[in-house]
């Protein structure tokens, strides 16, 4: 318990201390590393450009609860995975000229998803900052490392057989995961290690990115109010 909790219950009426729950003393529901009673982090963003139309709100701390819709079904798909395995809420509506093709959308959405993500995690102080996630889905094995480094960069070695999964370009992946990484401030790693169905591949990439951001942007109640750098500045 800190100090300004302690003088803020003491001021209290005695009709509300009643319900006042002190964070340090609440058990969490989730994990060690679920935040207690701290402020919500969450973001809600639009940004609109000739080519696209998006409305985006992200909630770090939620449950998973996905509604997505860009007009791109597979990407839909794959956006619905990175928010479930990844414990986030994400809505995002976006529209975008589809009839020239997927990128724009893709990559837009990548944006203003990057951007919700650095809006959402503010002076970063608290977090884990770092997460891996080695995730597997049938024959297919990728890995996902991140660290919230406030350099956004992207290194990408997913290794697909096929151009194509149904209508969806699958080169349009590692389009939104640099707008991702480069937006968030990420530095982010994905790797494939096997894998045969370039379908599985990318819903394993996803996943293992929800997975991987998942942990990494955990608040730590041990360093709540550190950031988690040697340098003093993320
Ligand atoms: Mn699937």
């Amino acid at each position: 318990m800190n100090g300004s909790t302690m003088n803020d219950f003491d001021n209290l009426p005695d009709w509300v201390r009643a319900t006042v729950v002190d964070a340090a003393e609440e058990p969490c529901a989730r994990s060690e590393f679920q935040p207690c009673g701290s402020a919500a982090r969450t973001a809600e963003l639009a940004r609109t450009t000739k080519e696209t139309d998006i409305k985006l709100a992200l909630n770090l701390d939620g449950t998973g609860q996905a509604s997505i819709e860009t007009g791109v079904p597979f990407f839909d798909h794959m956006l619905e995975a990175f928010t479930r395995h990844g414990l986030f809420d994400l809505d995002v509506q976006a529209t975008g000229d589809i009839e020239v093709d997927a990128h724009h959308t893709v990559e837009d959405v990548g944006i203003v998803l990057g951007q919700a993500f650095a809006q959402a995690l503010a002076d970063k102080r608290g977090i884990v900052r770092f997460g891996n996630s080695f995730l597997a889905m049938d024959e297919a094995l990728v890995l996902a490392a991140v660290d919230i480094s406030g350099r956004g960069q992207l290194h990408y070695a997913v290794g697909l057989p096929i151009e194509m999964v149904g209508t969806f370009d699958t080169t349009l992946a590692k389009e939104f995961f640099i707008a991702l990484a480069t937006n968030a401030g990420l530095t982010l790693h994905l790797r494939s290690f096997s894998g045969e169905n370039s379908h599985h591949i990318l819903e394993a990439a996803f996943k293992a990115a929800g997975r991987a951001l998942c942990d990494a942007t955990r608040i730590n109640p041990r360093i709540a109010e550190e950031l988690p750098t040697t340098k003093g500045a993320l």
